[in-house]
């Protein structure tokens, strides 16, 4: 694929709308947390440099991915939560588990984001290795936190 090297952690931020005003909930996975950690701290960083307030970042953790739907599902009601960044890595084993989590929560986060009406952000880094997920969680891919903090954004001034 042509954008096989190519990833979204450098972007431009001059058509960002105002979000200091915006509360952000961050849901990340407890699995692999040596990288779902470096995914959430790109996210958060994102948030505060683009201009969102510390107190507006509502940040929780779910056991794994799969439970990260359920987890934004409990921030996305309220309806004073402006979008809803979910993050989780997912390496594949020996089973099919990897396939079931992904097409669940991207199932899931599709539903929770139409059914709440805002943006509810599919962070989950989906890969056969380790090393691939590094690679996106601040390596040679850039960070895919600090994109889906990027999405978030984005979609607030949709
Ligand atoms: N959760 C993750 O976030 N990443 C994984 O790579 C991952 N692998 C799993 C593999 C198996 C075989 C199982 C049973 C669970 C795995 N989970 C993983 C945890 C899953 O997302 C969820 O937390 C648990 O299944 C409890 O609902």
């Amino acid at each position: 694929m042509a954008t096989a090297l190519q990833h979204l952690s450098t972007y431009d931020a001059s058509s960002f709308i105002d979000i200091s005003e915006k509360r952000f909930g961050l849901v990340v996975a407890e699995w692999n947390t040596e990288i779902t950690d470096v995914l959430s701290a790109g996210a958060y960083d994102t948030l505060l440099k683009h201009g969102a307030r510390a107190e507006n970042i509502f940040r929780n953790s779910v056991p794994g991915s799969f439970e990260l739907t359920l987890g934004a599902q409990l921030l996305a009601q309220h309806e004073e939560m402006d979008a809803v960044i979910c993050l989780g890595v997912v390496i594949k084993g020996e089973t099919k588990h990897d396939d079931y989590i992904c097409h669940a929560v991207a199932q899931g986060l599709t539903n929770v984001g139409l059914k709440y009406n805002k943006p509810v952000i599919f962070g989950l880094v989906t890969t056969n290795t380790l090393e691939q997920a590094q690679d996106r969680a601040g390596g040679k891919h850039g960070n895919k936190g600090v994109e889906a903090a990027v999405a978030a954004i984005q979609m607030l001034g949709f």
